[in-house]
Parts: structure tokens; C-alpha cells; sequence
């Protein structure tokens, strides 16, 4: 029997996850979504054959509802993937886990007191190709252990209508942020946080660029740059420098074209394209978990310790100065993970 989920939030990512839990994996069948923006529930629910409910916690109570998937905005996740952790429900929640550490330690608990891994997290970089490659040309030691790290997350522009300087850290570099702590094996011990002045190309009142510098606790240093309205295209960057060598993602195109006295290649436009596969990939991972009562993928406690992290880059910005960051040991729960 298929495994039957229900979708909470029905956007950009949430149509695009409900296409793919449709029509790209097997053994899933969707068969309940809600959204605050009740006709936008309906457009999305008309395309699968999947039935309308009125909130999200009906989405979770729904007895022939196995799994759920959150993808309505950040602050509303703790609510609702602590709602099916409670339900004993496997919970597929897209970034950021929770706003918050505070919150996604609540997350954390109810899931360690529940004593069994039911939270994926939507850090789907962990099934990309380019990143799985920086992280195991490190772990092969090819380039010798790291000490820099140059990362940059551009976007066209800023993806949401309600998007700010706080969301460029807990939505957008948190990807970065997630990525090099499990690329690198390590926690972050300290942030600064510096920008220039705003880009003309970003609303006012948005921070834009952002620079992030990371310190890890095993003393490789890190800087994400953040633009999320450099206008030409979806770029994704990161270089690692070793000790004896560097690793960097490859650049996106897959030919360069030699005409007019110049060579060029295509970049991506935005995150649906660059990131695709692993997005299926995550899916397919979550789905072959849930169908067992469980969960595989990028934990609650991933969630948490990102979160840690973007919390000091906040504070960083606020006050200007280096802040600390204390990820402390994960519980039994999450240490064979
Ligand atoms: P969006 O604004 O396109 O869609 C969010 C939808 O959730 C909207 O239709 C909104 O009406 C609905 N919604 C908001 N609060 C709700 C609630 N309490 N109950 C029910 N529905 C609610 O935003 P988008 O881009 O789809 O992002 C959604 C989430 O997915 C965010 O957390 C974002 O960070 C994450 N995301 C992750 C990506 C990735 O690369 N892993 C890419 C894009 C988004
Ligand atoms: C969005 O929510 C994502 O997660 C995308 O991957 C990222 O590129 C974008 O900046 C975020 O707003």
C-alpha cells in the first residue's frame, strides 16, 4: 500500500513537493493538503485528486493521513511538526525546523521523548551531487585538512513577499550553514556578521548583500556571502581550501559555448532548477523512512544546531560584535545518526 501524506502549505515549494510525491516517487500518494489561502489549497489539491482540509492540525489528526509534510512558512513549523511527532506521525518539514533554537529544541525533546526518529529536515543539499563531492573529496583527504571556506547563496531575487534581513540568515544561508557543518564534521563556535553598503537592486529596509563569517570549532573559518537580489541568475558557490589543495563546486553549465570572441555557459535561474535531484532524492529517502515509522535523513538535531547558529548570526548583526555559539552534545537519540 502506498503511503498516504498530508501536505500542509501549498506554495511555491509545497506544489512542487506535492508534483514530486505525485508523479517522480514511487510507493506516496497525497491525499490531504490545506493552506491558509483556502483557493490556492484547491488549485494545487485539483491537480493530484487530493481532498481540501480546513487547518493544518486537521491535516495531522486525518486517520488516513500516515505522514505529513510542513512547507507553510518558518514560524508556523514548530507547531506543526511538534503536532506530528505527537500524533506519531513521520514529519517531512522543510527549513528552516523552527525559527528559532528555542523552538527547535522543543522539537528535539518531544521527539527524544518520543524515543524514536520521526523529523526530516529539508536540508536536501546533503542529496546533492556538488556536495557530496566537496564533502567526501575532504573526507578522502585529498586536499588535506580544511582552512577556509568561501561560500556565497545568491538569489535573483528575494523568493517571498514577506522576506528580511533575519530571513536571509534562518532561510537562506541556513542551507550554507547546514551544508558546511555536515561537509566539514564539525559545529560553529563563533559568528561575525558584516555587510556593505545595501545593493540599489534590494527593497529598502532589506540588508542586502550579507557577509557571515563562521569559526568552527576545529578552527577552519568560514565566509557566506548573502545576495539575494543579484538579478543575474541562481549561483551557488563554495570553495574549501585545504592545507595541499582546494575543492570547489563546478560551475553549473553543462557546455561552454566559444562564439564572438567570448565563451559563455548558462547559469540556473533559481533553487527549483539548481537543486531538482536532490530534491527527489530527499523525497525518495523520507518516503522509503515514513513507510517504516521512521526517519533517515537530516534530523531535528541538524535543525537545532543550524538554528543555534543562525540565533548568534543574529545577535551578531544586532550588536555588531563576534558572538559566541555553544552547540552543546547531541542526545543518544541522534549520535548514531
Ligand atoms: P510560499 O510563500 O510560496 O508558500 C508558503 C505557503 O504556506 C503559502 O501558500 C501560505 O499561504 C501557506 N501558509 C503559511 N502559513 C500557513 C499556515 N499556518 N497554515 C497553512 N498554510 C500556511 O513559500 P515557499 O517558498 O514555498 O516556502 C515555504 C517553506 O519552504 C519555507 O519555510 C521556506 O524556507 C522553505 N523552502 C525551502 C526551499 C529549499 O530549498 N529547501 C526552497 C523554498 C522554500
Ligand atoms: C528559499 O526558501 C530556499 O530555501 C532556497 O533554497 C534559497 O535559495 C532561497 O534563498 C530561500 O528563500
Amino acid at each position: 500500500m502506498n503511503l498516504r501524506v498530508g501536505v500542509i502549505g501549498t506554495g511555491a515549494i509545497g506544489a512542487d513537493h506535492i508534483r514530486r510525491l505525485t508523479t517522480v516517487v514511487a510507493g506516496v500518494e497525497v491525499v490531504a493538503v490545506t493552506d491558509i489561502d483556502a483557493d490556492r489549497a484547491q488549485a494545487v489539491a485539483g491537480t493530484v485528486g487530493a481532498r481540501t482540509v480546513p487547518s493544518a492540525l486537521d491535516v495531522v489528526a486525518a486517520s488516513d493521513v500516515d505522514a505529513v509534510v510542513v512547507t507553510s512558512w518558518g514560524p508556523s513549523h514548530e507547531e506543526y511538526t511538534l503536532a506530528a511527532v505527537a500524533a506519531g506521525k513521520p514529519v517531512f518539514c522543510e527549513k528552516p525546523l523552527a525559527t528559532t533554537a528555542a523552538g527547535c529544541e522543543r522539537i528535539v525533546r518531544a521527539e527524544t521523548a518520543a524515543g524514536r526518529r520521526l523529523v526530516q529536515v529539508g536540508f536536501m543539499r546533503r542529496y546533492d551531487a556538488g556536495h557530496r563531492a566537496l564533502r567526501d573529496t575532504l573526507a578522502a583527504g585529498k586536499i588535506g585538512p580544511a582552512l577556509l571556506v568561501h561560500a556565497a547563496h545568491r538569489n535573483r531575487s528575494a523568493s517571498v513577499g514577506h522576506y528580511s534581513s533575519d530571513m536571509a540568515v534562518t532561510d537562506t544561508a541556513v542551507h550554507e550553514i547546514d551544508a558546511l557543518r555536515w561537509i566539514l564534521d564539525t559545529d560553529f563556535a563563533a559568528a561575525t556578521a558584516l555587510g556593505p553598503r545595501r545593493s540599489s537592486t534590494a527593497p529598502e529596509g532589506l540588508a542586502d548583500p550579507q557577509l557571515l563569517v563562521l569559526e568552527t570549532t576545529t578552527g577552519v573559518l568560514v565566509d557566506i556571502e548573502v545576495y539575494v537580489n543579484c538579478r543575474y541568475g541562481y549561483d551557488i558557490r563554495c570553495e574549501i581550501v585545504g592545507e595541499t589543495g582546494t575543492v570547489a563546486l563546478a560551475d553549473p553549465a553543462p557546455v561552454a559555448v566559444r562564439e564572438g570572441g567570448a565563451v559563455t555557459g548558462a547559469l540556473h535561474t533559481d533553487w527549483q532548477e539548481r537543486f531538482a535531484a536532490a530534491y527527489d532524492d530527499e523525497l525518495r529517502d523520507w518516503v522509503a523512512a515514513a513507510t517504516a515509522g521512521t526517519a533517515t535523513g537530516p534530523t531535528a538535531w541538524d535543525g537545532y544546531a543550524a538554528a543555534v547558529t543562525t540565533d548568534a548570526c543574529l545577535a551578531a548583526r544586532a550588536t555588531g560584535v563576534r558572538t559566541p555559539i555553544a552547540v552543546p552534545t547531541p542526545p543518544a537519540l541522534y549520535r548514531a545518526v
